[in-house]
């Protein structure tokens, strides 16, 4: 493969958005199944929301059904969620990353790079949110809900008292996030810590550095047809489809 600006900058990118760890544990399952390596690599960062091919930023295919996560999260929300809401994400981090191509290519005027960098955090943040966001949830029968296991659960023992004090932490700060936003569970790796933290809209208030493990997604549009304003009924249905096993491998991962 030829190695241009352009390519290095679009990796760089996601790995600074954090996509490598979906890419490596999509990798590692695939790899179990018996793929290829070549094959392995283009799948796993396609479940990253990186085409390889095209060279540009895709919408991921879900692991599971629009259907698989009720009665906890509806079917239309997920569809829509998923094919509207994501895929706007994706078509607008692909606009702006092309917009800052040509503006470095000199087709473009500098006096843009302010308007179009807002735009790549906006769209880049709502693009990798969603990619973990789907990765942190399963349906039932495929380990979705109960309690983390293993180093996690020791953790978040330690790091915040016990898991259900770790719930209550998650809870508050999804139920009190002021508009749009996201809670996550966050691992910062210089104080070896476990963080519970908000972000408004998709990367306001996020500190850099750590790394997302476990997020809720509280703009309206992830709980508003099914539960109109009750927001905590929502996050309270949201913890009964967690992955805790996907997120033991994100944690595992930002620890190496
Ligand atoms: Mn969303």
């Amino acid at each position: 493969m030829t190695v241009t600006p352009e390519s290095i900058d679009r990796r760089s990118a996601i790995a600074a958005l954090g996509l490598g760890a979906v890419a490596s544990v999509a990798a590692a399952q695939m790899g179990q199944r018996g793929m290829n390596a070549a094959d392995t690599r283009r799948a796993s960062l396609l479940a990253a929301g990186w085409n390889a091919d095209a060279g540009e930023y895709a919408l991921p295919t879900l692991r599971y059904g629009y259907d698989a996560l009720e009665p906890h999260i509806d079917a239309e929300t997920m569809k829509l969620h998923h094919s509207k809401h994501h895929a706007g994400y994706v078509r607008g981090l692909n606009r702006a990353m092309d917009a800052l191509a040509k503006i470095r290519a000199g087709d473009n005027s500098v006096g843009s790079i302010k308007h179009w960098s807002r735009e790549l955090a906006f769209h880049g943040s709502g693009h990798v949110n969603h990619v973990l966001f789907w990765m942190c949830m399963a349906p039932r029968e495929r380990g979705g809900g109960g309690e983390p296991t293993g180093t996690l659960q020791e953790k978040i023992a330690s790091d915040f008292g016990s898991y259900d004090r770790f719930v209550d932490h998650f809870k508050a700060a999804a139920s009190s996030v002021e508009a749009s936003g996201w809670a996550w569970l966050a691992y910062e790796p210089v104080a070896d810590r476990l963080i519970v933290t908000q972000a408004e809209k998709h990367q306001n208030l996020f500190m850099n550095g750590m790394h997302p493990l476990l997020g809720i997604d509280v703009w309206e549009h992830a709980y508003y047809l099914k539960y109109q304003n009750r927001r905590g009924e929502y996050v309270d249905n949201f913890m009964k489809v967690v992955d805790w096993a996907n997120v033991q491998r994100f944690f595992d991962r930002a620890r190496a």
